[in-house]
């Protein structure tokens, strides 16, 4: 794994909100994950989210016809596991998002099959069931990620800009620009990755992607990580309903089972 990261990078990712590092994973670390994401995203079936406890399942909708998405697979595979959650891109994290510790919020593998609808422009932390300034993700190209299949855009900055409201992945791309014009005049940046390399990107980084216009699927494994210290915000999102009814806002969330601590380990 290539988890060396450059003054430069850092510097680019605390300015634009996300960084691409090529070759992130070696050929062989590729074709591991790659093979260990299908495996997962086969034994789930139809069922969105591993580990048993929060039902959610994918049909036929436009937002089922954005991505393939399989939320939580570290749960289920432990070659995931460990190159998610694993120190190397944990104290990655923690270097380019400048805090001393990191937890996983979730994984997820992101799969834009062939012909896939557009993924709206949205942020991430907004969903999520804690608020930060800091918080990042992680997507790992496991295709090359192209202008022709869906290769994430991002509006450079915008983190700055950006506080915790946000639009819906849906039908209409445009409407977190509803919420955040000044977004408009920025303009975006693509970023397609080559298979093996990824993009970081902070929580309240605005970005999407475009429909898959092959008949290749672009497969991705993603990642977000919340800082150490983060509290509970109110919404559910991925938690357990157990967690849930138990948790009051402004709780830190530190469940060790839940959300492992990526860095330091
Ligand atoms: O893969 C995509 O189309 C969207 C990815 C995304 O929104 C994310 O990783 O946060
Ligand atoms: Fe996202």
């Amino acid at each position: 794994m290539n988890t060396h990261l450059t003054p430069r990078q850092i510097e680019r990712y605390r300015r634009d909100g996300f960084v691409v590092q090529e070759n992130l994973l070696t050929a062989a670390e590729l074709a591991e994950l790659r093979a260990a994401v299908d495996a997962a995203v086969a034994a789930l079936g139809k069922s969105r989210v591993a580990g048993g406890e929060v039902a959610s399942e994918e049909g036929d909708s436009y937002y089922d016809r954005v991505f393939t998405q399989k939320l939580n697979l570290w749960k289920i595979s432990p070659v995931i596991k460990r190159f998610m959650l694993g120190p190397e891109i944990g104290r990655m994290t923690c270097e380019l998002a400048g805090v001393p510790a990191m937890r996983l919020w979730h994984d997820q593998a992101l799969i834009k099959e062939p012909f896939a609808n557009p993924t709206g422009w949205h942020l991430d932390d907004p969903y999520w069931s804690f608020f930060s300034r800091d918080a990042i993700s992680i997507w790992i190209a496991l295709d090359d990620a192209t202008l022709e299949n869906g290769c994430l855009y991002y509006v450079p900055g915008s983190q700055r800009l950006a506080d915790f409201r946000n639009a819906g992945i849906g039908e209409n791309i445009a409407d977190l620009f509803k919420i955040y014009p000044e977004f408009k005049a920025i303009g975006t940046v693509s970023a397609p990755v080559k298979a093996g390399g990824c993009v970081f990107h902070n929580g309240l980084t605005a970005h999407g992607a475009g429909a898959n216009m092959t008949n290749g699927r672009r497969r991705a494994m993603t990642a977000g990580y919340m800082p150490e210290g983060s509290t509970f915000n109110g919404q559910q999102n991925i938690m357990p309903d157990r967690l849930f009814k138990a948790a009051k806002v402004g709780d830190v969330l530190n469940n060790d089972d839940e959300n492992p601590k990526v860095w330091p380990v």
